[in-house]
């Protein structure tokens, strides 16, 4: 399928999960764009700073060889704004997002991709910090 795909997230300690996501949100476009959570946001979504900056997730990701574009996303209320910013033919976000952002169909195709199990951020943090 041709068009320009858009997904989010904050990849910090990136991993295989994270990958998976951005192969599969490639696949469904010609060109890939992220927006990676800005630190700030993070911090209010999730409670926590991320590990890695925003410059060191945002460097991460723009490394990847599917993805096309880059920017920092600074808030959750602006996907719209980004979509068409970036003329987002398809949004793409993890099931763990499902439904939550359906009211975007009116512009593009919104797609949820089943997450890689067994792997997460917080739990990699746990198994590293000995806590898990
Ligand atoms: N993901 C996945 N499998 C995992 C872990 C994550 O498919 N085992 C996906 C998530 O579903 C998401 C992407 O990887 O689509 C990024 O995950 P996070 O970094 O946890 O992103 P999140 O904090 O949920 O940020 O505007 C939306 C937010 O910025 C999303």
């Amino acid at each position: 399928m041709a068009g320009t795909v858009i997904t989010f997230g904050t990849f910090d300690v990136f991993h295989v999960g994270h990958l998976r996501v951005i192969e599969r949100a490639a696949a469904l476009g010609d060109r890939l764009v992220v927006g990676v959570s800005a630190d700030a946001l993070n911090f209010r979504k999730k409670g926590r700073v991320p590990v890695f900056s925003e410059a060191e997730r945002l460097a991460i990701v723009a490394a990847l060889k599917p993805v096309d574009e880059v920017f920092v996303e600074e808030s959750l209320e602006l996907k719209r704004e980004y979509i068409q910013k970036f003329g987002a033919d398809v949004l793409v976000m993890g099931d763990d997002w499902a439904g939550r952002f359906d009211e975007f169909s009116d512009i593009c195709e919104v797609v949820y991709l089943p997450r890689t199990p067994a792997i997460s951020t917080t739990a990699l943090i746990e198994k590293i910090s000995g806590t898990a």
